[in-house]
Protein backbone atom coordinates (compact mmCIF):
# COMPACT_ATOMS: atom_id res chain seq x y z
CA UNK A 1 0.00 0.00 0.00
CA UNK A 2 1.43 3.20 -0.75
CA UNK A 3 1.08 6.30 1.89
CA UNK A 4 -0.70 9.11 0.55
CA UNK A 5 1.95 12.08 1.33
CA UNK A 6 0.00 14.70 3.78
CA UNK A 7 1.29 18.11 4.29
CA UNK A 8 1.61 17.51 8.20
CA UNK A 9 3.93 14.42 6.64
CA UNK A 10 5.96 16.62 4.90
CA UNK A 11 6.02 19.33 7.66
CA UNK A 12 7.26 16.06 9.88
CA UNK A 13 10.23 15.33 7.26
CA UNK A 14 10.96 19.17 6.88
CA UNK A 15 11.54 19.61 10.87
CA UNK A 16 13.48 16.56 11.05
CA UNK A 17 15.88 17.94 8.91
CA UNK A 18 16.26 21.53 10.49
CA UNK A 19 16.45 19.33 13.94
CA UNK A 20 19.39 17.28 12.43
CA UNK A 21 21.49 20.98 12.43
CA UNK A 22 21.52 24.04 11.44
CA UNK A 23 23.76 23.09 8.61
CA UNK A 24 22.11 20.17 7.48
CA UNK A 25 21.39 20.37 3.79
CA UNK A 26 17.65 19.49 2.39
CA UNK A 27 17.32 17.91 -0.75
CA UNK A 28 19.12 19.54 -2.95
CA UNK A 29 16.44 22.18 -5.30
CA UNK A 30 13.51 21.23 -3.24
CA UNK A 31 12.36 24.65 -2.30
CA UNK A 32 9.78 25.48 0.52
CA UNK A 33 5.89 25.72 -0.82
CA UNK A 34 4.53 28.72 0.48
CA UNK A 35 0.42 28.81 -0.50
CA UNK A 36 -1.49 31.87 0.11
CA UNK A 37 -4.88 32.44 -2.13
CA UNK A 38 -7.14 35.63 -2.37
CA UNK A 39 -10.74 35.19 -1.23
CA UNK A 40 -13.72 35.69 -4.00
CA UNK A 41 -15.11 38.86 -1.76
CA UNK A 42 -13.34 41.59 -0.01
CA UNK A 43 -9.43 42.47 -0.42
CA UNK A 44 -7.95 39.89 2.30
CA UNK A 45 -5.50 36.97 2.06
CA UNK A 46 -6.66 33.66 3.21
CA UNK A 47 -3.59 34.09 6.06
CA UNK A 48 -1.91 36.48 8.00
CA UNK A 49 0.64 34.17 8.63
CA UNK A 50 3.21 32.23 6.27
CA UNK A 51 5.94 29.98 7.13
CA UNK A 52 9.10 29.04 5.44
CA UNK A 53 12.58 27.26 5.42
CA UNK A 54 15.23 29.18 4.88
CA UNK A 55 16.54 29.08 1.09
CA UNK A 56 14.56 29.01 -1.66
CA UNK A 57 10.95 30.04 -1.66
CA UNK A 58 8.13 29.26 -4.14
CA UNK A 59 5.45 31.28 -3.35
CA UNK A 60 1.94 30.00 -5.09
CA UNK A 61 -0.45 32.34 -5.21
CA UNK A 62 -4.10 31.37 -5.83
CA UNK A 63 -6.25 34.67 -6.71
CA UNK A 64 -10.33 33.39 -6.21
CA UNK A 65 -11.43 37.18 -7.22
CA UNK A 66 -11.96 39.02 -10.28
CA UNK A 67 -10.24 42.23 -8.09
CA UNK A 68 -6.21 42.28 -9.07
CA UNK A 69 -4.07 41.26 -6.54
CA UNK A 70 -0.06 40.28 -6.09
CA UNK A 71 1.74 38.73 -3.11
CA UNK A 72 4.97 40.93 -2.41
CA UNK A 73 7.54 40.53 0.00
CA UNK A 74 9.60 42.84 1.50
CA UNK A 75 11.73 43.08 4.36
CA UNK A 76 11.17 46.49 6.41
CA UNK A 77 10.03 48.63 3.80
CA UNK A 78 12.65 46.24 0.99
CA UNK A 79 10.87 45.41 -1.80
CA UNK A 80 12.26 41.83 -1.90
CA UNK A 81 9.95 40.67 -5.08
CA UNK A 82 7.19 38.56 -5.19
CA UNK A 83 4.15 37.64 -7.87
CA UNK A 84 2.81 39.29 -11.02
CA UNK A 85 -0.53 41.17 -10.45
CA UNK A 86 -3.47 39.46 -11.97
CA UNK A 87 -6.87 39.00 -11.86
CA UNK A 88 -8.46 35.77 -11.13
CA UNK A 89 -5.46 32.72 -11.68
CA UNK A 90 -2.58 31.17 -10.05
CA UNK A 91 0.89 33.47 -10.08
CA UNK A 92 4.05 31.66 -8.61
CA UNK A 93 7.29 33.53 -7.54
CA UNK A 94 10.56 32.28 -6.18
CA UNK A 95 12.63 34.34 -3.57
CA UNK A 96 15.45 32.96 -1.72
CA UNK A 97 15.54 34.23 1.99
CA UNK A 98 17.73 33.98 4.85
CA UNK A 99 15.98 33.25 8.14
CA UNK A 100 13.70 36.10 9.66
CA UNK A 101 10.51 37.56 9.86
CA UNK A 102 9.32 39.52 6.60
CA UNK A 103 6.08 41.32 5.23
CA UNK A 104 3.85 39.80 2.72
CA UNK A 105 1.41 41.85 0.72
CA UNK A 106 -0.28 43.13 -2.14
CA UNK A 107 0.40 46.09 -3.73
CA UNK A 108 -2.28 47.24 -5.41
CA UNK A 109 -2.76 50.58 -4.45
CA UNK A 110 -5.25 50.49 -1.24
CA UNK A 111 -5.26 46.92 -0.79
CA UNK A 112 -2.39 46.66 1.81
CA UNK A 113 -4.37 49.65 3.55
CA UNK A 114 -7.40 47.76 3.47
CA UNK A 115 -5.76 44.60 5.19
CA UNK A 116 -4.04 42.45 2.46
CA UNK A 117 -0.73 42.19 4.10
CA UNK A 118 0.96 39.54 6.95
CA UNK A 119 3.81 38.19 8.12
CA UNK A 120 6.14 35.11 6.24
CA UNK A 121 8.09 33.52 8.78
CA UNK A 122 11.32 31.85 7.68
CA UNK A 123 12.99 29.65 10.19
CU1 LIG B 1 -4.89 43.18 -3.83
Amino acid sequence: MKLPVTPALVACVAAAAVAAGPAAARPSGAASVVKVSAPPLGLKFDTKVLRAHPGKIKIVFTNRSTIQHNVRIESGENELGGTKTLGKGLAVAFLTLKKGTYNFYCSVPGHEAAGMKGKLVVS
